[in-house]
């Protein structure tokens, strides 16, 4: 007898600017998935924990400086370290939920400057998100929830910035992978959003491969 093929996890990545929600919807998305019992992982980029994101730690709350080039290629190797994990979770069946993903990565260095096409390259084929929710809120309802904490890009300028190239990034990936989401709405609002994409995804995803980020 055959046994039926396991059913892979999904990959969802949450992405957007700072305060509009995206560690917020991590655990309430994380709440929802075990309620349903689909077994699920929560993986945070940066991932500060690691000797690399220490690194990146010590570089976003100013206590260290690195060359543009160096900390782009430092957040992207601490996404391949963990690529390895990733796959294996999702191959195993468990849906990984990402808070903030290589579109972060591409967007925080394009506004330094850095081309988009030198942003993207060291994160091409890592495994590919099926499904980015990008939280979108208007930087006036952001300011409302609160001021900036001390760390590097916690600055309205680059907030701006930011905002125009997630918009061209999310061009790139396409309606069907990248899709916007008012964040400007309740918790409650914003979750019930993102569950009626997720449990969608989480639902096809099942026979296909895991796919790369290109
Ligand atoms: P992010 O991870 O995107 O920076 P957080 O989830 O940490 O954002 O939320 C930033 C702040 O905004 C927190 O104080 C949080 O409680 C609050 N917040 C999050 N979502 C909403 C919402 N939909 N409406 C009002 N406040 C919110
Ligand atoms: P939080 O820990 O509050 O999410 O802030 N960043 C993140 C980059 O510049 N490049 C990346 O690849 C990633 C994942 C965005 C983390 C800060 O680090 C920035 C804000
Ligand atoms: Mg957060």
């Amino acid at each position: 007898t055959s046994t039926p093929k396991k059913k892979r996890g999904a990959l969802i990545a949450i992405e957007g600017l700072d305060r509009a929600g995206k560690s917020t919807q991590c655990q309430l998305l994380m709440e929802r998935l075990a309620e349903r019992n689909i077994p699920a992982h929560l993986q945070k980029f940066p991932d500060r924990a690691t000797p690399i994101g220490k690194m990146i730690n010590a570089y976003l709350s100013t206590s260290a400086a690195l060359e543009d080039h160096t900390i782009h290629l430092l957040f992207s190797a601490n996404r391949w370290e963990l690529s390895a994990h990733i796959l294996q979770l999702l191959n195993d069946g468990v849906t990984v939920v990402l808070d903030r993903y290589v579109y972060s990565g591409i967007v925080f260095s394009a506004a330094k400057g850095l081309s988009l096409e030198y942003c993207r390259a060291p994160d091409v084929g890592l495994p590919g998100a099926d499904v980015v929710l990008f939280l979108d809120l208007d930087a006036e309802v952001a300011a409302q929830r609160g001021g900036f904490g001390g760390e590097r890009y916690e600055v309205q300028e680059v907030q701006g910035r930011v905002r125009g190239l997630f918009n061209v990034v999310g061009e790139r990936e396409g309606e069907g992978r990248w899709r916007v989401v008012d964040a400007g709405g309740s918790l409650e609002e914003v979750r019930e959003v993102v569950w009626g994409v997720v449990e969608k995804v989480v639902e096809e995803v099942g026979g296909k491969e895991v796919g790369r980020f290109e």
